[in-house]
């Protein structure tokens, strides 16, 4: 009986997937619980680099059984090109991957509706979704009344459901002021048949996933919750309303998979030891100058399923310390070691400054949140590349100083610390 979550701390991108797919083979089987396509998970195996949206990170190992759970929105265009992808490339996802038949869809509707969100300027700032399609969607889920799920598309109600929310669409979208050409995509007639197409392909996958993972708990299985983007993006804890539509700290993962806390033991905090951000929302410590293109240019800061180059900053240990309270976190994986190699100073957010006071809080109000100035402690660099460290001695003393810094503020130990993304580039500390 072991449930591990591993969860990202920060904005996202905190190289979950990479984490996700080391550990899964000590693991049964590997659970993607919330997001959806939005999500860009990179696992490099050798010369082989991997991009994964919807498919849990267990998928590249034969022996492990992956579920999609009902809190996640499936696009099933995108998954099943996905899924085309890794059956090129020798991936058995036919036999291992399993789909919630409870778990949500998100249709070209929707699609259509996340270009309008993002024109929308809230807060006097754009959001910055994805345009996957994903806010609108889990609109739709908690509105009931215009939702499809993975288990409508083998009822035999399918194509009469299909077109009647067709046709509502596209009158609400008409309201909106989509265009001609975006109404014809999502017309009846399209999108019944395109419906139809997805169930036969995905009729063998789909399964009551809640039941099948309550068994593998109760029979002593070990399972890897993989979260999508990061705590300060959960819909409820997170620097709302610059955030996903889903809960993607730890707390999100019971009601997400389906799986009450009492079988979870252990969550895993990834976060980078900077900080990122993809989209819109206030960032205390960003740098918007020379060293903020620095660290983006070292780490290659560009979004994996949207080409986006993040916004990037220093470590926000105030932040950090939130969300590794919030999510439970056993133990902190630190990653992108290797990008900092090379600056003689670095700084540690370790509280902000609001309207005259020092606060250690993250405040709830995204105008409150760009107030806030950072107050930063200067630590000093290692100015030496680490990427060939295999074990903790192979540091530099300043890198361990840097690392028991991040430990003491944000209050949790250090278990890993990756120095760049092949797998043999990750160092257990314990
Ligand atoms: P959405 O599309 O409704 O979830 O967008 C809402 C906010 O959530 C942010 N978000 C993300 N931030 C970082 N990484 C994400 N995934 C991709 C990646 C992003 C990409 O792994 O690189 O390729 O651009 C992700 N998904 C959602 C988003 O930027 C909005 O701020
Ligand atoms: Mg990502």
């Amino acid at each position: 009986m072991s449930g591990t979550c591993v969860i990202g701390l920060q904005w996202g991108d905190e190289a979950k997937g990479k984490l996700v797919d080391l550990l899964a083979p000590q693991f049964d089987c590997v659970i993607r619980y919330q997001g959806g396509a939005n999500a860009g998970h990179t696992v490099v195996a050798g010369d082989e680099v991997y991009k994964l949206h919807h498919i849990p990170s267990g998928i590249l190992h034969a022996d492990v059984q992956n579920f999609i759970t009902p809190g996640v929105v499936i696009n099933p265009t995108t998954m099943l090109h996905e899924i085309d992808g890794l059956l090129a490339r020798g991936i058995n996802v036919l036999d291992n991957l399993k789909v919630s038949e409870r778990a949500h869809l998100v249709m070209p509707w929707h699609m259509i509706e996340d270009a309008t969100i993002n024109a929308t300027s809230v807060r006097g700032e754009s959001i910055g979704t994805t345009n996957r399609g994903i806010g609108p969607c889990y609109r739709d889920k908690v509105g009931r009344t215009h939702a499809i799920r993975m288990i409508d598309l083998i009822e035999p109600s399918r194509d009469e459901r299909i077109a009647q929310v067709a046709e509502q669409k596209t009158t609400t979208l008409r309201q909106l002021g989509a265009s001609d050409e975006d109404l014809q995509t999502i017309a009846p007639e399209k999108m019944v048949p395109l419906a139809a197409a997805w169930a036969e392909r995905l009729a063998p996958m789909i399964a009551d996933t809640t039941d099948m993972i309550l068994d593998s708990a109760e029979a002593n299985q070990r399972m890897l919750f993989e979260g999508a983007q990061g705590a300060l993006l959960d819909i409820d804890h997170g620097t709302y309303p610059f955030v996903t539509s889903s809960n993607s700290s730890g707390v999100g993962v019971c009601a997400g998979a389906g799986v009450p806390p009492k079988w979870i033991d252990h969550v895993l905090g990834v976060c980078k030891a900077y900080s990122t951000r993809v989209g819109g929302g206030p960032f205390p410590t960003e740098l918007n100058n020379e060293t903020g293109e620095k660290i983006r240019k070292l780490g290659n800061e560009f979004g994996t399923t949207t080409g986006r180059p993040r916004r990037c900053g220093w470590f926000d240990a105030v932040a950090v310390r939130y969300t590794a309270r919030l999510s439970g976190v056993t133990r902190l994986a630190l990653m992108m070691m290797d990008v900092l190699a090379h600056f003689e100073e670095l700084q540690i957010c370790v509280a902000y400054e609001l309207d005259g006071k020092e606060i250690h809080r993250v405040p709830a109000h995204a105008d409150q949140l760009r107030r806030c100035k950072p107050i930063l402690e200067t630590i000093s660099g290692w100015n030496t590349p680490v990427d060939h460290a295999r074990s903790v001695d192979d540091f530099p003393p300043a890198a361990l100083a840097y690392v028991k810094r991040i430990e003491e503020l944000v209050g949790v130990p250090v278990g890993v610390l990756s120095v760049g993304p092949d797998r043999s580039q990750t160092i257990f500390t314990e």
